[in-house]
């Protein structure tokens, strides 16, 4: 570190790693009354997926009961969950996304 304690001066830990923000996953959990065309839209629309990928997550989503949309640092998540909330209840769907720390 530079800093020598020879003479009782403290030295300090170099810690790399630095500029890792914890991430998020984006968990979209299932029910029984949206449509599937709408879960596979949002996918598309708020978390840029394929077509063909998201079909795939929204078909684990219904058969496992959840699927992970997407992985982000904090406030993208927070942000991303909101807006689809909103955009599901905008259009009378329960569907519900939540966080989960990655
Ligand atoms: N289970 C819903 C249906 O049969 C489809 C669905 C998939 C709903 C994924 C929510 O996150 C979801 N219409």
């Amino acid at each position: 570190n530079g800093t020598d304690s020879g003479q009782g001066v403290a030295v300090e830990e170099v810690k790399p790693r630095l500029q890792q923000p914890p991430m998020y996953k984006v968990v979209m959990l299932n029910d029984d009354y949206t449509p599937m065309e709408f879960v596979v839209q949002v996918l598309q629309q708020f978390f840029h997926h394929t077509r063909e990928k998201a079909v795939q997550i929204m078909l684990t989503i219904h058969t496992q009961g959840r699927g992970v949309a997407g992985l982000f640092p904090a406030e993208i998540a927070e942000t991303k969950t909101a807006q689809v909330n909103g955009y599901a209840r905008q259009h009378q769907h329960p569907l519900l996304t939540v966080m989960e720390k990655a």
